[in-house]
């Protein structure tokens, strides 16, 4: 048997409809029961005004979270598992940027750079958002996204507010 090297992937969650809380709890607890896939560590719940390309807080706000995990997936594999994750939990794709009960968006997988059709790594808007730069550095002050640098300098340029959830 040939063991799969595993890679380390940073997820983002997010939600605006809803129960935020609830529904990104059930999101973490579903990919955590898949295999091939290790929660490896959780950012708090933060929130933050919807950003929008025709205008911050057109949407209800968001309730983000940064979920590292260990993976022996090959991307397209892992972009699957989060999509029916999402759909087991009632995400309905009606607009691009209409307001979700969750959305997992992988931010990266190890130091892999693609630009392909369906999924393009490292995520093309990680690294200008506070709502996923914010909970990221919670978790991995040091990280470095491939492409872009450290994530504690793309802060300080990255656009929106998010704050802690109490
Ligand atoms: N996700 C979007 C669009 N806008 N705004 C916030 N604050 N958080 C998100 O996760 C988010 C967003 C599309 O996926
Ligand atoms: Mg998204
Ligand atoms: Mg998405």
């Amino acid at each position: 048997m040939r063991l799969q090297a595993e890679r380390r992937a940073v997820l983002s969650l997010g939600a605006n409809l809803g129960d935020r809380v609830a529904t990104i709890d059930a999101a973490v607890r579903a990919l955590e029961a898949i295999d091939g896939i290790r929660a490896i560590a959780r950012s708090s719940a933060w929130e933050s005004p919807s950003w929008h390309p025709d205008g911050e807080g057109l949407t209800p706000d968001y309730v983000n979270i940064v979920l590292v995990v260990g993976t022996t997936m090959e991307p397209l594999d892992l972009l699957d598992a989060t999509r029916a994750v999402e759909d087991a939990l009632g995400r309905v794709r009606a607009e691009r940027w209409g307001s979700r009960t969750i959305d997992i968006d992988i931010v990266t997988m190890g130091g892999i750079e693609r630009a392909e059709d369906r999924l393009v790594l490292p995520h093309p808007r990680a690294h200008e958002r506070q709502f996923v730069l914010q909970p990221w550095l919670e978790v991995e002050p040091d990280a470095v996204l491939p492409g872009h640098g450290p994530i504690a300098e793309l802060a300080d340029y990255a656009d929106g507010d998010a704050w802690r959830l109490a």
